[in-house]
């Protein structure tokens, strides 16, 4: 088989690549190590960019997103049972949408389905040659072994994937924080609390309230690295959500049972480069953000964006000089949502062994945040997205 692009993992990076080149008129062919119904079961990201949202309606992906897509004009942040709200219209130009990963990831698999693709359960996949102008996949498919040559691959599978390991250890550089607490996510099919988004930094530890739909609600608390889920039945986690988000929110929250509940460690990670030969890698494969800026699916979908301009422009004009940018034009808008997901972070949590001086800080930056316009855009212009 051959292809003119090689798409390894069909997360949002993937699928965004697949359509935005497809548009294009440039051929790919995605390989997907599960099965349709798994990626588009996984709970994951639920808040998009208008960049991101932009990039959907331009390539044709955004029907259902524009009809469903929830608008969010403000954003509350909490702390010690104090809120106050920012208004990102109003500062920062842009709304935020709430659309959760899932169903962009249904959206595309349909559109690619017309195209026989991505091909689903692809086992063993292994990239060749990448430093030549030759580069091939090769997997398994129903028992048969397949060859996939192409001119390029991206490796958009992901941080356990493949594709980072084929950059040789010593044209690597890698850089890490690991984050002292996880996330404890439950979705449920209640309304809302609330009709937008709210972060509360709490004595017992950071909350976040948030939503899928008008009828469907996904809630985090943060807790300890050792905590079991088994240890965490709902009724916990709905009484520990009212006591941190506070009694305004408590006193809107319907509960109800958990259709997931997960816990995720946090940590924030790049590699550089995000380019090796003819490899070429996007999103959580090259970079990882705590969740808390909201920023992972969107870099997925902007580091598409910067590839795929590489892409068309080489075999429009023969040129090499968007690929040559390339990674460092992604690293420059990804350290910049590693920095903002980093402060957030930092603002927001409760962190082990604090004396007290770290949260004195913390209250005293969220005090001139909900004074200060000029801190507010600063943060507003971050949290709804940089320009690509
Ligand atoms: P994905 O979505 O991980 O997709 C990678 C795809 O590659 C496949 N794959 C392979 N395919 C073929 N061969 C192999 N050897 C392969 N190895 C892996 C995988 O099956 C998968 O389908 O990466 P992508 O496309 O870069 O998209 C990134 C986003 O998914 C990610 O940044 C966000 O979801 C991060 N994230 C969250 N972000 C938020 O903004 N808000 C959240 O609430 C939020 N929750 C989460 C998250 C990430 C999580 N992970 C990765 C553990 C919750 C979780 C659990
Ligand atoms: C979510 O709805 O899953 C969500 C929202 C905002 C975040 C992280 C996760 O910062």
């Amino acid at each position: 088989m051959r292809t003119q692009v090689a798409i390894i993992g069909g997360g949002p990076a993937g699928l965004i690549l697949a359509q935005q080149l497809h548009v294009a008129g440039i051929d790919s062919v995605v390989l997907e190590r599960r099965s349709r119904a798994y990626v588009e079961e996984r709970i994951r990201a639920g808040v998009l960019e208008q960049g991101t949202v932009s990039l959907l309606q331009r390539i044709g992906a955004a029907e259902r997103l524009n009809a469903e897509g929830l608008p969010h004009h403000g954003v509350s942040l909490a702390c010690d049972g104090e809120t106050f709200r920012i208004d990102l219209q109003a500062v920062a130009g842009k709304p935020l949408t709430v659309y959760g990963q899932t169903e962009l990831t249904r959206d595309l698999n349909a559109i690619l389905a017309t195209r026989d693709q991505p091909v689903f359960e692809a086992e063993d996949v292994a990239l060749h040659d990448i430093a030549t102008d030759e580069p091939y996949v090769t997997y398994r498919k129903d028992g048969q072994e397949v060859r996939l040559d192409c001119d390029f691959i991206a490796g958009c599978d992901g941080a356990h994937g493949v594709s980072h390991k084929m950059i040789p250890q010593d044209l690597r550089k890698t850089f890490e924080r690991i984050y002292p607490f996880g996330w404890l996510g439950l979705l449920a099919d209640v309304p809302p609390c609330s009709h937008e988004l709210i972060y509360s930094n709490h004595p017992r530890g950071f909350a976040l309230a948030s939503m899928r739909s008008t009828q469907r609600s996904r809630y985090y608390v943060q807790v300890s690295l050792d905590e079991k889920l088994e240890d965490w039945p709902d009724d916990r986690i709905w009484d520990e959500l009212a006591i941190r988000l506070g009694p305004k929110a408590a006193a809107g929250m319907t509960r109800g049972p958990s259709l997931e509940k997960s816990i995720a460690p946090l940590r924030s990670y790049v590699a550089e480069p995000m380019r090796h030969g003819r490899l070429f890698l996007a999103g959580d494969a090259a970079h990882i953000v705590p969740p808390t800026g909201a920023k992972g699916l969107n870099l997925a979908a902007s580091d598409a964006y910067y590839l795929c301009e590489a892409i068309v422009g080489f075999y429009r004009n023969g040129s090499q000089t968007g690929l040559d940018g390339y990674s460092a034009q992604a690293l420059s808008r990804v350290w910049k949502a590693v920095r903002f997901s980093w402060w957030f972070t930092q603002l927001m949590h409760r962190f082990p062994g604090d004396d007290g001086f770290a949260h004195r800080v913390q209250v005293a930056e969220l005090d001139y945040l909900s004074r200060s316009r000029a801190a507010q855009t600063a943060m507003a212009e971050n949290y709804v997205g940089l320009p690509y």
